[in-house]
């Protein structure tokens, strides 16, 4: 508390009065703030309690004031207020205060405890820090009251108003005697699947039997709390775990975890068969060991379909099964589906040759004179026959006979056609 009464600034005030302004620069520099202390109190229901108005340092020249206070009168009232010694002067003071009904241009009729105080004489003054008025309130009810400045004027020590920064509100936070804690319900464990990415919603919540709560909030950082639902997209397979915190005005806490195990779609894979290159003497069916699978093991998600796409034959009981129709090179396709739609493809090559060359009657690996011998000792001695006998077949025409003689023959000593070679399965 500070009191300045000096004959210096009756001085000084008898100046301005007389039409100086050189104290201008004296007076308030409209940066300090009235405030209400302590910013937040914590009570229990039915305690009585008391509040401040307090001004800071920066508030210089101060003596009167008007504040209308405002609170949540379902939570707190106000029993009497009075003044604090620090504002006070040599010729005593004047503070009263009342509830009353105000309209404030902005925000319309408020119920108010207006309190209004000056320091008597002229020229007197307090300068902050202070406590300038102590407000003695009762708490009447569980829950949350802010403490408003509804109306904050102050005078200097001349009378003139003065400009003041700012005057934050107060809070209170009643407490029931016997607080209980919030409840957190994080939501049920559960286990999902997914064909494809989607968002997932959680029924959560929390809950305080006191009516007390403050915040729920999702604490782990997946997902998102909202409106009574944890929601969130997983982004794989995988265990995700939800932490509510349910927190009462009281500051108690609980928390809940809730345990989602996703498991996102995997693709089927489809296996066509190892390629291969095989000989035959004549066309006969080939199996090809082929098949789909799926990692999924549960219904959803699981294979659908193995389906054959492209090539001869069929695919069934995990082969693909065909007859070649010559030498040559078959071209298999095969496609798995899962229920989800995923596909996989997969090809295998199959190489078909001759196991013998046709025209080469005599099974030596090449066409020459010595088949011509062969042959002639077959169809006019009883010679053996070729292995197989259509190995004897130059020309291809599916016996085996004296045009296949001339066929050779006009070969090796005219140039003639080729045998029909390796394209001779029939
Ligand atoms: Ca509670
Ligand atoms: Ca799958
Ligand atoms: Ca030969
Ligand atoms: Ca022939």
């Amino acid at each position: 508390m500070r009191i300045k009464q000096t004959a210096l600034m009756w001085l000084v005030a008898i100046v301005v009065l007389v039409g100086g302004d050189s104290m201008q620069a004296e007076s308030f520099s409209g940066t300090g703030q009235v405030y209400i202390s302590p910013a937040t109190k914590h009570v229990q229901l039915n305690e009585t309690f008391d509040l401040y108005i307090a001004i800071d340092a920066q508030v210089k020249y101060f003596r009167g004031f008007e504040y209308n206070i405002e609170v949540d009168t379902n939570v707190i009232r106000l029993i009497t207020a009075a003044r604090e010694p620090f504002f006070t002067g040599p010729e005593g003071i004047y503070f009263t205060w009342k509830d009353t009904v105000y309209t404030f241009p902005q925000i319309g009729s408020r119920y108010v405890y207006e309190m209004v105080g000056s320091i008597f004489g002229y020229g007197n003054y307090v300068d902050g820090p202070g406590q300038v008025v102590k407000m003695t309130f009762k708490a009447v009810g569980n829950g949350v009251s802010d403490v408003i400045f509804r109306k904050a004027y102050m005078e200097d020590r001349y009378g003139n108003p003065m400009s003041i920064q700012d005057s934050p509100s107060g809070l209170v936070v009643v407490c029931p005697t016997a607080n209980q804690p919030p409840v957190a319900n994080a939501g049920r464990d559960s286990t999902l699947f997914q064909c494809t990415p989607a968002a997932i919603s959680i029924v959560a919540g929390c809950t305080d039997l006191d009516g007390n709560l403050s915040t729920c909030l999702l604490t782990s950082s997946t997902g998102t709390y909202s409106g009574g639902h944890i929601t969130f997209t997983p982004t794989g397979s995988g265990t995700y775990t939800f932490i509510l915190k349910a927190t009462d005005v009281c500051g108690l806490t609980d928390y809940d975890t809730s345990v989602v195990n996703a498991t996102a779609n995997q693709a089927p894979v489809a296996n066509a068969g190892r390629d291969s290159t095989l000989s035959q003497s004549t066309p006969a069916p080939i199996s090809i060991a082929a098949g789909c699978t799926d990692p999924d093991v549960n219904p959803a998600g699981s294979l659908s379909t193995c389906l054959l796409t492209s090539g001869p034959g069929d695919y069934s009981g995990g082969h693909i099964t065909f007859t070649p129709t010559g030498i040559g090179t078959y071209t298999f396709i095969l496609k798995a589906t899962d229920v989800c739609g995923l596909t996989d493809y997969d090809t295998s090559v199959v190489n078909v040759t001759s196991s013998y060359h046709c025209g080469d009657a005599n099974g030596d690996g090449s066409v020459d004179i010595s088949d011509v011998v062969y042959l002639i000792a077959l169809i006019f001695s009883g010679g053996t026959a070729p292995n197989p006998l259509l190995a004897g077949d130059a020309n291809c025409d599916g016996g085996v006979d004296i045009s296949d003689v001339v066929y050779l023959i006009a070969l090796i000593f005219s140039g003639g056609l080729a045998p029909c070679g390796l394209s001779c399965i029939h």
